[in-house]
């Protein structure tokens, strides 16, 4: 019977392209080879709830009127306790509607998680509040290439998949439950700490570029907009989740082998400590707690942090030399700074050496007390 109504859902597409309800409710079909089973479940269920509200609602309001009290002033009948073929009838009819629901969706579930054998696997780690891939090859997203798909000015990583290929996603995450989420792709799937899921999906179209060849297409208001597929998370999993996104973009399979070299090696030779800080606060989500221009965020700000003194919870003072940056960036338990809750994630064993003193580095030269002051920046 499933292959029934998903070669229907196919006819459907192949004859309509959608009707007014499918383009009211999604605009056009997902880019990806599953998107429009989801879709054509997903009208089939309004389509189901607008005629149960019909047959529902209809006769209540018929019947309000037939035995309004005006018409029947006296003579009241009693009600009839049962009738074994109404209440058959209000069982099974549902029944037979609710149950190929349950089996569609289970299919359309079970399709999305097992992948074909010779798709392209991408890591993802998920941490507050960051997605985080790695590629096969080892390359991860550079910070250069990373893109605002949001209101606000923050930068969220770019993660490219192949055209014309299936892509399967090997997902965990650092700490708490996440849920990755392509609304474009019609597809979510949970990301936990302790252990893998997986989801795949396999991409319709390239992304077109917009304008001068950028991720960014401008609006007849001025705002600018991203022309790719954004990443959500879909999980509530502390105070910036509605931050925690990426964007997405499809590319051809020799722009993604080229993207993937280019990659490769985030801080080149020849690069200096700050500018390696730099990409690095991009790169390892420090952007996403701390800000570089004096705003308060989930962490204090990094401007004028480096060479002044600063209050912490045990009640002390400290002046931030190079040792406690470093102290602090690796165990940030150790000192608590006053007033801010102690979510800053442990970086011990994750940032490489060149990070931290890169990193360091970088805050050093956000301070007017910094050695960079008068140096051009
Ligand atoms: C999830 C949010 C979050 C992320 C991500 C985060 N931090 Fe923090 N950070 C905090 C909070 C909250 C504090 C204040 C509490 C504390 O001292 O741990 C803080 C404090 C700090 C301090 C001041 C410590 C002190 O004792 O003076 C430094 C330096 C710092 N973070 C560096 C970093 C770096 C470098 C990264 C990225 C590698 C990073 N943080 C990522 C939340 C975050
Ligand atoms: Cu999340």
């Amino acid at each position: 019977m499933m292959d029934t109504i998903l070669t229907l859902a196919e006819t459907v597409r192949a004859e309509k392209g959608g009707g007014l309800l499918h383009r009211f409710s999604f605009g056009h079909v997902g880019n990806s080879t599953q998107a429009y089973e989801t879709e054509w479940l997903y009208i089939f269920i309004v389509w189901v709830n607008i005629i149960s509200f019909i047959v529902v609602m209809g006769p209540m309001f018929w019947f309000v009127f037939k035995y309004h009290r005006s018409k029947q002033a006296t003579n009241y009948q009693q009600s009839a306790s049962h009738n074994t073929p109404l209440e058959l009838a209000w069982s099974i009819i549902p029944l037979l509607v609710l149950v190929p629901i349950f089996f569609w969706g289970f299919e359309g579930y079970l399709s999305k998680l097992a992948s074909p054998s010779d798709a392209e696997e991408i890591q993802i780690k998920a941490s507050m509040w960051n997605w985080e891939a790695t590629y096969r090859n080892g390359a991860q997203p550079h910070p250069r290439d990373y893109v605002k798909i949001m209101e606000s000015d923050l930068e969220v990583p770019l993660i490219v998949v192949p055209q014309d290929r299936p892509v399967r996603l090997i997902m965990h995450s650092s700490d708490v439950l996440h849920s990755f989420f392509v609304p474009d792709f019609r597809t979510k799937m949970d990301v936990t700490p302790n252990r893998y899921t997986s989801m795949w999906f396999e991409a319709r179209e390239v992304t077109l570029r917009g304008d001068e060849g950028t991720w960014y297409r401008r609006l007849p208001n001025g705002k600018r907009d991203f022309v790719g597929h954004k990443v959500f998370c879909a999980e509530y999993c502390g105070n910036q989740h509605s931050e925690m996104a990426a964007g997405l973009v499809v590319l051809t399979r020799e722009e993604y082998a080229q993207k993937l070299e280019e990659w490769l090696n985030p801080y080149s030779e020849g690069m200096s400590p700050r500018e390696i800080g730099e990409i690095a606060y991009k790169k390892r989500a420090c952007n996403t707690c701390h800000s570089i221009d004096g705003q308060r965020n989930t962490g204090p700000t990094w401007k004028n942090w480096y060479g002044y003194e600063h209050a912490y919870a045990d009640g002390q003072k400290r002046m931030v030399d190079e040792n406690h940056l470093r102290e602090n960036i690796l165990y940030s338990q150790k000192t608590l700074v006053a007033g801010y809750p102690s979510s800053m994630p442990v970086y011990a064993g994750v940032l490489k050496d060149i990070e931290v003193n890169g990193l360091i580095e970088y805050i050093k030269s956000l301070s007017d007390r910094g050695p960079y002051k008068d140096a051009p920046q």
